[in-house]
């Protein structure tokens, strides 16, 4: 067969396979195959060479009147392609009008929440401490100046697991165990879920979160605790916000007060809310970890995230802050 048959032939078959391309691969596929840099139409401009020197001129012309035809048929079913596929693909679709958002998960609103009080404390100088759950009587009570037959250890009351260990019912135990590890001063805060046999209702949970507030150094007095804790409810609810200390008692500080929060509601009402307690540490609790009472003063304060949440945010009942319902948890 001659050099001008294999032309013919090759244009017919590329026209051929081309017809038969029915989506943008098929079509790119027979691009490579014809026109790519190893493909049929080079390798037919590669054998000009063996053309007999006579019909080199007709067969130069041959080969560039294949390159032409083939880029051409190529070119032209593209753009068939792309007009008809196009209106296909987009039928229906205003592309001028604003995308939708994809749902995609993000963290739960007590998370967002206890990264904020973070953030916000980590601003006046406190550092984040952790500590276990599952605790020891010794760092959830006697540390904290609650001696056995004391009613908070009542076994009604908290989750025992064994006779010595327990579900920690209070962030407090942290006070103790960073105290354990480290001379003053010391500043921290701690996050943490806590447990407590309570009877659930809209305010009430079995499980909950506090955090725990400490700062022991020379000098530290009441007016500091108030100052920190006014800040901190400013910064998180709003500079508007009021803050009242109202005299409390717990075992492990002395003098002890409960912090409120003054809340508006939509019809104008105002009623003060409890977010926690807080108080000087109490000497008693220096003295447990080794600290020089004389030299040293400390506060202390533990809040509860979900009553913060729930206020800043309005929600009704504590319960949906843990049913994992996306319809309500989208909306934080
Ligand atoms: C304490 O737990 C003390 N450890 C706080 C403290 C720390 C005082 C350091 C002094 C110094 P109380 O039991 O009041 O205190 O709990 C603190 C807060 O946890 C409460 O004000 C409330 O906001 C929240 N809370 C208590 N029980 C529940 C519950 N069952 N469900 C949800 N939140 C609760």
């Amino acid at each position: 067969m001659s050099f001008f048959d294999d032309i013919q032939n090759l244009i017919a078959q590329a026209r051929q396979e081309l017809q038969a391309a029915r989506d943008p691969q098929a079509l790119e596929t027979w691009r490579i195959r014809y026109l790519g840099l190893k493909g049929a139409v080079k390798s037919a401009m590669q054998k000009l060479k063996d053309v007999p020197k006579a019909d080199k001129p007709a067969a130069g012309k041959a080969a560039n009147e294949l390159k032409q035809i083939l880029q051409q048929a190529f070119d032209s079913a593209l753009a068939a392609f792309a007009s008809v596929a196009r209106p296909r693909v987009l039928a229906g679709v205003d592309v001028t009008l604003p995308g939708s958002r994809p749902r995609i998960g993000h963290a739960h609103v007590l998370s967002q929440t206890i990264d904020q009080i973070c953030e916000i404390f980590g601003r006046m100088g406190f550092t984040v401490a952790y500590g276990p759950e599952v605790e020891d009587e010794r760092h959830n009570f006697e540390a904290l100046n609650i001696p056995a037959h004391h009613p908070a250890r009542d076994v009604l009351d908290n989750f025992y697991i064994d006779e010595r260990t327990m579900l920690r019912s209070q962030t407090s135990t942290v006070q103790i165990r960073v105290m354990e590890s480290q001379q003053p001063p010391v500043r921290i805060i701690a996050p943490g879920r806590v447990y407590r046999p309570d009877t659930v209702d809209a305010t009430h949970s079995f499980m909950f979160h506090q955090v725990e507030g400490l700062y022991v150094d020379e000098g530290v007095s009441m007016a500091d605790l108030k100052t920190a804790l006014d800040q901190f409810c400013k910064a998180y609810f709003g500079p508007d916000v009021r803050t009242r200390f109202r005299p409390s008692f717990f075992p492990f500080t002395e003098p002890s007060a409960e912090v409120d929060i003054e809340f508006h509601y939509d019809d104008g009402r105002k009623a003060w809310i409890e977010l926690g307690g807080c108080g000087m540490v109490d000497p008693n609790v220096l003295e447990a970890v080794g600290y020089d009472s004389e030299r040293y003063t400390g506060y202390a304060f533990g809040l509860g995230i979900e009553r913060m949440v729930m206020r800043k945010h309005a929600i009704p009942d504590i319960r949906l802050l843990f049913e994992s319902d996306v319809r309500f948890l989208h909306q934080f």
